[in-house]
């Protein structure tokens, strides 16, 4: 995590010399269950000891936003009751959720906000929830009393997404950003919302992602197509069963799936049965996980990248090397992880191969994409919280 003072002095620089309260989010990493949240499935991240940080403060104006992101050194200003918001999309953020908090009943004025991060942009990790829950957090707490409940904080950063940042993202990022736990992965059943903690020490493995550094961007990209399809899915199999009530893939068996394939179209069945098949994985993993059996985790991870990356079509070249190398070094799981198009793989690997398939992705790696890729150790850390 980076340092308080780091941000804090950016803070003072940059507006009045007033401190205000420092706020972090974390990014986040997801074992399995990927592209299943709007489709009401299960998911199964965690939240990472990387993330976004932010001072803020009241500024006593009735709806001023001077917003400074640190990393960016870009400065911005906008008014509340405009509109449009401003057009830099990492301010965006900082409009939208503080829109979304005033739906919510906060009485959000101007305020002033610096931000940074640690978590790697575009890499599929969540920088962008983790920016939304820790303004959420701040906001809530300087102007709402702490009452907004942390879904309410979770759901009006999802809001943020669809509402001004033109992506339709389920809810995974932004429930593991606000609800991380130290040491615990989280079971989240997307349709009713329930979730459980999971401790996740893999005796004798460890988790590493691999960056393939091909910069991952959802907004204005096929994550909606692919949310499209599944939704285009559903529609056709609830026409076919009037009786029934088929709100998202969820409720739909193999055999349903199968009655409306030369309907819907090769494309949107062979996305359709990915979600089918990844709804099962993650429960799969789940008792794999609870009988030790990391082998067949590890199995079912490359069940997934091979489902993301020839039926749900979100893979690119860099990331199947990624995934071929593991393979080829005896690394136990891998897969694309996030919403896919660039970022890293996530994967499970023995400790004795640790070392030797790190070595290993790199040189190849860079042998034939002229740079490495870059290598996060897993830490699972905490959610939205006040830092002081
Ligand atoms: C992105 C989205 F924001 C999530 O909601 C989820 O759909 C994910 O892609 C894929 O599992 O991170």
């Amino acid at each position: 995590m980076m340092e308080i003072d780091f941000v804090r002095s950016r803070f003072i620089k940059h507006f009045d010399g007033k401190t205000g309260n420092v706020y972090a989010s974390p990014g986040r990493i997801n074992l399995i269950g990927e592209h299943t949240d709007y489709n009401g499935g299960f998911v199964f991240p965690g939240a990472v000891d990387k993330g976004i940080m932010a001072e803020m403060r009241a500024n006593g104006t009735e709806d001023t936003v001077m917003a400074y992101a640190i990393d960016l050194k870009d400065r911005v200003d906008f008014h509340l009751n405009d509109p449009a918001g401003p057009r830099a999309s990492w301010a965006r953020y900082i409009y939208g959720i503080a829109l979304e908090m005033k739906k919510l009943g906060v009485p959000v004025k101007g305020f002033n906000i610096a931000f940074a991060g640690d978590v790697p942009l575009g890499a599929g990790m969540s920088s962008s929830a983790a920016m939304e829950s820790c303004f959420a957090c701040g906001l809530n707490d300087i102007f709402g009393d702490n009452k907004v409940c942390q879904w309410d904080m979770a759901l009006a950063g999802q809001a943020t997404e669809h509402n001004y940042c033109g992506v339709n993202c389920g809810i995974m990022d932004q429930f593991a950003s606000v609800f991380g736990k130290a040491g615990c992965l989280m079971r989240l059943d997307c349709r009713s919302r329930e979730f459980e903690y999971f401790p996740f020490k893999p005796d004798g493995y460890r988790l590493v992602l691999l960056d393939s550094v091909v910069k991952h961007q959802l907004a204005g990209s096929p994550y909606n197509d692919r949310r499209n399809s599944c939704e285009n899915v559903v529609k056709h199999i609830q026409a076919k069963h009037p009786e029934g009530k088929f709100e998202t893939l969820r409720d739909c068996t193999w055999e349903q799936l199968d009655e409306v394939r030369a309907e819907v179209g090769e494309e949107d069945y062979k996305r359709a049965r990915f979600v089918l098949g990844e709804k099962d994985r993650v429960l799969a993993v789940c008792d794999a996980l609870n009988e030790g059996d990391y082998e067949k985790v590890g199995e079912l991870m490359y069940q997934t990248h091979e489902g993301l990356s020839k039926d749900y079509e979100v893979s690119c070249e860099e990331l199947d090397f990624l995934n071929d190398i593991a393979k080829e070094c005896g690394v136990t799981g891998s897969r694309i992880m996030g919403g896919g198009f660039g970022g890293c793989t996530i994967n499970l690997v023995r400790n004795d191969l640790y070392r030797q398939f790190i070595a290993t992705a790199k040189q190849k790696f860079n042998e034939k994409y002229g740079h490495e890729p870059k290598v996060y150790d897993v830490v699972i850390g905490d959610g939205s919280r006040k830092l002081c």
